[in-house]
């Protein structure tokens, strides 16, 4: 049980210096890792303005990236065949290979936003998060 806690305990901190180090030139930079299936955040919010999502796939099958600028919650948005409505689109990655890294810059104005993977069964599955700029 030790063990396990240094692990995560060592994981976080590898975490955290990845995200710094994107963060470098800019508090707007945003770390996300997509898997089966969630989209994780290394932060909930940035500034209004330039917002540079840097994306990696940390699953083993492809995903998306598709940010909407909408005031529904993004686990309220589920359409025709256990898709979400793509509404407020403002951005997106359409492929995402396992163990790949790619880049979105946004310009995005204050309001909430819901950050989702929308292939097939992906977001039923529970691939969203909510996102705010302020
Ligand atoms: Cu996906």
């Amino acid at each position: 049980m030790r063990s396990l806690i240094a692990l995560v305990a060592v994981a976080a901190a590898a975490t955290i210096g990845v995200a710094a180090a994107g963060a470098v030139t800019t508090g707007k930079t945003v770390g996300v890792k997509l898997n089966e299936f969630n989209v994780l955040l290394a932060k909930q919010a940035a500034p209004a303005g330039k917002v540079v999502f840097v994306v990696k796939n940390v699953g083993k099958m492809e995903h998306e990236f598709v940010v909407l600028k909408t005031a529904k919650p993004a686990g309220d948005l589920l359409s025709h065949g256990g898709e979400a409505s793509e509404a407020g689109n403002v951005g997106e990655i359409a492929t995402v290979k396992p163990g790949e890294t790619k880049k979105l810059t946004l310009t995005l104005k204050k309001g909430h936003y819901s950050l989702l993977c929308n292939l097939p069964g992906h977001y039923k599955a529970g691939q969203f998060v909510d996102f705010y700029v302020r």
